[in-house]
């Protein structure tokens, strides 16, 4: 495995490999087949742009023979940062013809995460568009090189700039054929953090196409699927759970999109005749809303995931109520573990639970802080293992040493209880991370960012309660002597000049003479909390 992964133990990839669960395919390979059975289904639609299978390999092709052609090579690794568009299939599979590996940007990560995800990666390319929802990713690029020595290439998807052309010559002749060993890493899916940086995820071939195919035949996936993928499909649930990848592996379509507010979804659900789509929990409020008002025609849809962010059982009957028992709630990781609700599952167990893990080889705990199980139906910390799940971030032996336990159980920082029936009930985490709906923000990378400010002495970031998003971000601000602490505005622009993505600036900034503390002298962000919600409510109370 590449270096800086920590592989199974030896026989428990034999047993998954006896299951059934890790079948040998590289993604490569899939590709190949997907073209041969249906090379002329459509795969991907975006706008009023159709590639078939067979258009899709060619693509994928072409852009393996370019970068083969700039010297990229089977093991190392390329960020690819492209919204949802056709170009981002094209490029994953060009790499996975090469044997090469994506590291999964999301659109809206700025230079601090790039220039991380490039050094820790090692990347040597880096894949971007021209100009995305007004911010201009050449732009970025250019900062990104300076930052990052072992960075060779910029391409573009688009108008080039001052960089390389997605497009343009490539070798000819016979390609070296991408290595086939399917226990290799095929891809790196960003977390969404709890420490200062975020953490790269070794996904398997084997591992990620039992991830894919599992989801998709839970999901009932088959050739009339027409999935359309409204999330960032760099994100694990828009690609693999079981998203675009599951459509395609399930002879379906993908319908790209970045537009996930119900104007433009329903129009593209109507006249694609979307069967399926996978929301975070605003947007699927922001949909049941639309229900009422819109003429959309969406007796197509048969299933709608759920999943990203905890949806309250009163807003899962809303969604219910507005589209009818086609509900799925998923709660899912990029780090692997899977649950869902089943396509035909009561519906007291759709509106109240997270559902049911996706592989009878997911092995469960849930614990107390001493890692001692808790008496079965009691809240507890979600402990994980299996076929699909991470063993080891990717070079990252320092964090791997604590955030699993000695026996290769990932700790979720997700505090769970199991129902009877085995479906699980997020009751909450204990990670320090915000989940700004669906979008995941590691306090301490906020926080370490604020530290710089010239006027900050010591600073907290904390979630509040909203309830459009479920929670935001509250940063609490010590200044040093002296100075006076930044207010939200000049915070929201330090932190951009920084380079942080958007949904991490902080939504509210309180300034503190001094962060409370435990017994034991650490920041008490209980306390903290307890502070920020009182301070909405009383902002609220006073509108
Ligand atoms: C998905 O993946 P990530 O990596 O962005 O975030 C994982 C974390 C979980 O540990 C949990 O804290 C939270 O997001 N979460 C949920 C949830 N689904 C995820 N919390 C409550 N209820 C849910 N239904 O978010 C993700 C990956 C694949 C499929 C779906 C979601």
């Amino acid at each position: 495995m590449l270096d800086g992964c920590t592989p199974w133990p030896e026989e428990l990839a034999t047993r998954f490999r006896e299951a059934g669960y890790w079948r040998g395919e590289t993604f490569d390979q899939l590709l190949r087949t997907w073209t041969r059975t249906h090379p002329h289904r459509t795969a991907l639609v975006h706008g009023g742009r159709r590639l078939d299978r067979a258009e899709l390999e060619r693509s994928a092709d072409r852009v393996a023979r370019r970068l083969a052609g700039l010297g990229v090579r089977a093991g190392e690794r390329v960020v690819l940062q492209l919204p949802n568009v056709p170009e981002f299939f094209t490029v994953f599979f060009g790499l996975q013809r090469l044997g090469a590996i994506p590291v999964l940007a999301l659109p809206l990560h700025r230079r601090s995460e790039i220039v991380h995800l490039c050094r820790l990666s090692g990347a040597v390319a880096y894949v971007v568009p021209d100009i995305h929802q007004g911010f201009d990713h050449r732009e970025l690029a250019t900062e990104v090189v300076k930052e990052c020595p072992d960075l060779r290439h910029v391409l573009v998807a688009g108008d080039q700039g001052a960089h390389l052309p997605l497009d343009g010559p490539g070798i000819a002749g016979e390609l070296q054929p991408a290595p086939d060993d399917a226990s290799e890493v095929a891809l790196l899916l960003v977390s969404g953090g709890t420490t200062g940086l975020p953490k790269l995820i070794p996904r398997t071939h084997d591992d990620y196409a039992y991830n894919v195919r599992a989801s998709a035949e839970l999901c009932g996936f088959g050739p009339d699927t027409v999935y359309l993928a409204a999330l960032p499909v760099a994100h694990n649930f828009a690609l693999g759970c079981p998203g675009v990848l599951g459509a395609l592996h399930a002879g379906g379509t993908a319908v790209l999109t970045d537009e996930p507010d119900p104007d433009a979804a329903f129009a593209l659900v109507e006249r694609e005749r979307v069967t399926v789509s996978a929301l975070v929990p605003p947007t699927a409020r922001m949909w049941a809303a639309a229900t009422e008002w819109g003429e959309a025609d969406l007796s197509s849809l048969r299933l709608l995931q759920v999943g990203g962010a905890r949806l309250l059982p009163e807003h899962a009957a809303q969604v219910r109520g507005a589209f009818g028992p086609v509900l799925q709630q998923v709660f899912g990781m990029a780090e692997g573990l899977l649950n869902y609700t089943e396509p035909d599952a009561p519906e007291q167990v759709v509106l109240h639970t997270q559902g049911r893990p996706l592989s009878p080889d997911d092995e469960l705990r849930i614990v107390d802080e001493d890692d001692r199980d808790v008496p079965p139906g009691t809240t507890g910390r979600l402990l994980t293992r299996g076929p699909y799940t991470l063993r080891g971030y990717y070079r990252a032996d320092e964090h791997n040493a604590t955030a699993f336990t000695a026996d290769g159980h990932y700790r979720t920082g997700d505090l769970v209880r199991r129902t009877p029936t085995g479906h699980l009930v997020v009751e909450g985490r204990v990670k320090e991370q915000i989940n700004r709906g669906g979008d995941k923000v590691a306090a301490a990378e906020v926080e370490e960012q604020l530290a710089h400010h010239p006027a900050v002495l010591d600073t907290a970031v904390v979630p509040v309660p909203d309830d459009l998003l479920g929670e935001r971000t509250c940063a609490f601000v010590v200044p040093r002597p002296g100075a006076t602490a930044p207010d939200r505005n000049e915070a929201a622009a330090f932190l951009r000049e920084r380079g942080l993505a958007p949904y991490k600036i902080p939504d509210r900034v309180e300034t503190l003479g001094a962060l409370p503390v435990t017994a034991v002298g650490k920041t008490d962000k209980k306390a903290l909390t307890a502070l920020a919600r009182e301070l909405a409510t009383e902002g609220a109370r006073r509108k």
